[in-house]
């Protein structure tokens, strides 16, 4: 998106605003605006012309624009209908340079989760990816993992479904038709590059079943139309990407997260088993630790596991 779009969208943002007003914060003729709102209203915003400037009066569903449309975070938009997969796109982008750009599709046909597996992602779903490069070693990126699932259980939770955090990154919605009891709504890819001291680029891919319809998902998923009814997928998306800046961007303190994650933890309490890469854990989860591991309470004493596949296990297993 060129910045003369951006700006105008961010000047639409804030409410009316006349022609001369806008030529002059966008540093642009007068002709020059003319003719963006003209490509704004083409990709379907309403906007109005009246005595007091341009005023948005209807927003597209979904894209570039709508997206960056009141967005209250520093992110430039890329809108796919389709693409292989966000994450992968992002990671174009952070080799290239890019910062603080979220990827966006409507369908993704080689979505991919943690160690290669599948990412179901049909049309109608949030699946997007944020490219960061935040100025902190690679030892705290489980952080943004966390960060990201908070974000996406809040939003759930102001969209109506009580969704809670199984560590680290899956968010699900208790039902006790699916597995465990519960069913996968949202999960979280993070992939980074980075020396030992500091990060070089960060991707965080965000897939979220929004408006799709349950049978079209792996057994064991549910979506946010299955639970309450399509959603608002624009408002939806820039508050969970408004809510990621919240607690991770410039000035955040990181630690804090962790609260934020408590609030939301499913995984708390109950007993797990966790696949880490030296051999299983199994006992009962007691809390998070910074940077994001979890503290498992087991017959052979306490284990802070820091990277694993976990496992909600019934109480009497
Ligand atoms: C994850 O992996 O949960 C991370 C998923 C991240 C997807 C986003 S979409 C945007 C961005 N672009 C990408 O290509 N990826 C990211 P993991 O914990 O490994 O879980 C994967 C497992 O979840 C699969 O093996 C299936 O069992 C199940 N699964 C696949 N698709 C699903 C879906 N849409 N909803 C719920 N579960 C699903």
């Amino acid at each position: 998106m060129n910045a003369t779009r951006r700006a105008l969208l961010a000047a639409l943002g804030d409410g009316a605003v006349d022609g001369p007003a806008l030529a002059d914060r966008l540093g642009v003729s007068r002709a020059a605006v003319w003719k963006q709102v003209e490509a704004l209203r083409d990709e379907g915003f309403g906007i109005e012309a009246g005595d007091s400037g341009y005023r948005v009066v209807g927003v597209p569903e979904y894209g570039a624009a709508a997206l960056t449309f009141g967005l209250d975070a520093p992110y430039d938009v890329e809108y796919h209908d389709r693409i292989a997969s966000t994450n992968d796109r992002a990671r174009e982008l952070a080799e290239a340079g890019a910062e603080n750009v979220v990827v966006v599709a409507d369908e993704q046909t080689g979505g991919r989760g943690r160690l290669d597996r599948e990412w179901a992602a049909p049309a109608g779903g949030v699946w997007a990816s944020l490219v960061l490069r935040p100025e902190r070693p690679p030892a705290e990126v489980p952080m943004y993992t966390l960060a990201a699932a908070v974000a996406v259980a809040r939003a759930a939770h102001e969209a109506g479904v009580g969704a809670s955090i199984k560590w680290p990154n899956d968010v699900l919605v208790a039902d006790a038709g699916g597995i465990d009891g519960e069913r996968k709504l949202a999960g979280i890819l993070t992939e980074m590059e980075g020396e030992a001291d500091r990060v070089s680029w960060l991707v965080i891919g965000l897939g979220v079943n929004a408006n799709v319809d349950r049978d079209t998902l792996p057994t064991g998923a549910t979506s946010l139309r299955a639970e309450v009814g399509d959603v608002d997928r624009r408002q939806f998306l820039q508050r969970v990407v408004e809510e990621i800046q919240g607690l991770t961007g410039e000035g955040a303190d990181l630690e804090a997260v962790l609260g934020a994650w408590r609030e939301y933890a499913g995984t708390l309490g109950r007993r797990v088993r966790v696949e880490t890469p030296r051999g299983a854990v199994e006992g009962r989860a007691v809390d998070v630790r910074f940077p994001g591991s979890l503290v498992v309470e087991t017959d052979g004493g306490e284990r802070v596991v820091h990277a694993g596949d976990c496992e909600h296990l019934r109480p009497t297993e």
